[in-house]
């Protein structure tokens, strides 16, 4: 079997700078500024990126603001389909090329696309004007009032923030495909979905060729014969087995490539890749099972976060954090309190992580009146659903945390969930579904989910300073949840003390990296004690910026790392104590 060749689609990258204004009083768009903006008397700012960092005017600056810029497209894009592909914008956009509407999109860690073909000049230059609006309220998701009045704890950044380009696909062409793997024995056996799209006028027909590649080897193939009528698609669905298959796990992550090519009248058409690992997960027994063994998550819960480029990291910076991760030895990571951006997953899969996949969802407590008001629960829906439809294929990704800290206390949350619960199921049934719980004992709706998050911060928000008391009481509050949900694994998704770098206590003491230290090891000890325990994450991996308040000095200091990524006292201790906890038990 010979490898198909492959044909990148092709791109037209926005990145760099463009025309930015704020509109704080919002009459741009009364004003049409999406019509001929007067550029000259724009700023210019840097995308992707957000604005906050690039320049002091903007840090503290929420509502409305505009982005332009031109852009040329190849004269040999005509007779394709083009989509201007959005991969992350905080919070609502609106964008417009040439002076048309194109759409809107709400939500700032999701993916979004509109099709762009009927607007552009083709071989000449074009205008694209995105308004964006990070303005919260309390039915927003993420919620808030303020920049300093979040209902959740990291730094509202907006704006631009992850890669915009246009994207050229044939008319016919595959839109999407989703993996499913199961093991027997050796072999690892793989059914795909493949939906093709037809957008002619006119039936074409020809064959789909899937092929599972292997380095440089094709190691399945399966040839179909499609015929889709004018303006139609379909979706093919295959079974195919590799022999001898090697698994996705955390020390071998082994990466197959599904590679779909169409021909159609003998001319080739689309190819699509799309990257897998052969790997199995279950509950069972109150264990998760990778390929059939109970593994132990070690790792952190990690943020999106660094000086000047905000929610944007840099490939650099991920590469770094990796290298810091392994060489901790960690094996794990959640992605709080959003979905992190494609290279951060892509690295994730390469490396052998297990990840826990998390929504934007976050902060549904105090400030909203309503956990179950209908805008909010068909925001949750549409977030779960695109966060899920971009992220269904990764062999890093085990499960989805849907939630983190509701106040799951109100008997609401019960239907939120329900709601939430349902779109993950419907749009991917093989994953466990759970939410980061703060509620403990008093939590409505543990029963609902598959595995039980929990964070806990005795020793530090409550029993200050007094890590004696935190361990009996953690100890005890886990066995009690374990009592009551003997069948389900518990993970601990945030347990974590704030250090200053540089402040030293003996005997340790709060802020201290002594105390820091002492806190993680108390709470590993516990772990590693119950048998239930399937994971703990430490809050966090690197300090990260957050909103103004008495309880914070501008970061989040529960780091292990500062914000530049220097270490403090408890990277060696973490280092022995994941050293010392194999990934299966
Ligand atoms: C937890 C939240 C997390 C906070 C952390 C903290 O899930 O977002 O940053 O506490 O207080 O409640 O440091």
């Amino acid at each position: 079997m010979k490898i198909e060749p492959r044909f990148e689609r092709e791109k037209v990258d926005l990145s760099g700078f463009w025309h930015f204004k704020v509109d704080p009083e919002k009459k741009g768009e009364e004003e049409q500024w999406f019509e001929h903006p007067s550029v000259q008397r724009w700023d210019k700012i840097y995308a992707p990126a957000p604005w906050n960092e690039q320049d002091s005017e903007y840090t503290w600056y929420m509502g409305t603001a505009w982005y332009t810029r031109e852009f040329s497209i190849p004269e040999d894009w005509a007779d394709k389909i083009v989509l201007a592909v959005f991969e992350g914008v905080n919070y609502e956009a609106k964008v417009w090329i040439n002076g048309v509407s194109l759409g809107e999109h709400e939500g700032g860690f999701t993916p979004f696309a509109f099709r762009a073909e009927k607007v552009l000049k083709f071989g000449d230059s074009n205008r694209i004007v995105v308004m964006v609006d990070n303005t919260l309220t309390k039915k927003t998701v993420p919620p808030g009032e303020g920049m300093n009045e979040t209902y959740f704890d990291f730094f509202h950044y907006g704006g631009i923030h992850r890669e915009v380009y246009l994207l050229s696909v044939p008319k016919v062409h595959v839109k999407d495909v989703t993996i499913r793997t199961d093991i027997k024995g050796k072999d690892g056996l793989i059914d795909v979905d493949i939906e093709v799209l037809n957008d002619l006028e006119e039936e074409c027909a020809g064959k789909l060729t899937i092929q599972v590649i292997d380095g440089k080897e094709v190691v399945a193939e399966e040839i179909v014969d499609l015929s889709l009528a004018p303006k139609t698609r379909k979706t093919v669905d295959k079974k195919l087995t590799v022999s001898n298959a090697r698994f996705w796990s955390p020390e071998s992550p082994h990466l197959y490539t599904l590679r779909t090519s169409l021909a159609f009248g003998g001319n080739r058409g689309d190819v699509k890749d799309t990257r897998f690992g052969v790997r199995t997960v279950k509950i069972e027994n109150g264990k998760i099972l990778l390929n059939g063994r109970p593994v132990f998550l070690k790792g952190f819960a990690r943020h999106e976060d660094f000086p000047v480029l905000g929610k944007t990291l840099h490939g650099a910076i991920l590469r770094k954090d990796y290298g810091l991760m392994k060489e901790i030895g960690s094996n794990s990571f959640r992605t709080s309190h959003y979905p992190y951006s494609k290279s951060h997953l892509d690295l994730a899969d390469e490396n052998g992580f297990l990840v826990i996949l998390e929504t934007p969802a976050v902060g549904l407590r105090r400030g909203v009146e309503r956990l179950d008001d209908p805008e909010i629960i068909k925001r949750v829906r549409r977030m779960t659903r695109e966060m899920i439809l971009r992220d269904k294929n990764r062999p890093s990704v085990i499960m989805y945390s849907l939630f983190n800290e509701p106040d799951s206390t109100r008997e609401e949350f019960r239907t939120i969930l329900k709601e939430a619960k349902e779109e993950a199921r419907k749009t991917d049934p093989t994953r466990p579904v759970t939410f980061a719980s703060s509620k403990h004992l008093d939590d409505k709706a543990l029963d609902l989910v598959d595995v039980l998050c929990h964070n806990f911060y005795y020793g530090w928000y409550s029993y200050s300073g007094d890590l004696q008391e935190a361990e009996k009481v953690l100890s005890e509050t886990l066995d009690e949840i374990h009592k009551r949900h003997p069948e389900k694994p518990i993970i601990i998704t945030e347990f974590g003390a704030g250090a200053i770098a540089g402040v030293h206590k003996h005997p340790p003491e709060m802020w201290s990296e002594e105390y820091q230290a002492e806190f993680i090891k108390t709470y590993w000890k516990v772990f590693l004690s119950k048998d239930y325990v399937a994971g703990g994450h430490i809050w966090n991996f690197a300090d990260f910026r957050v909103g103004q308040s008495t309880r914070r000095t501008t970061e989040n200091r529960k780091g292990i790392f500062t914000r530049t990524r220097d270490p403090k006292l408890s990277v060696g201790v973490v280092k022995k104590l994941f050293k010392n906890t194999p990934t299966y038990r």
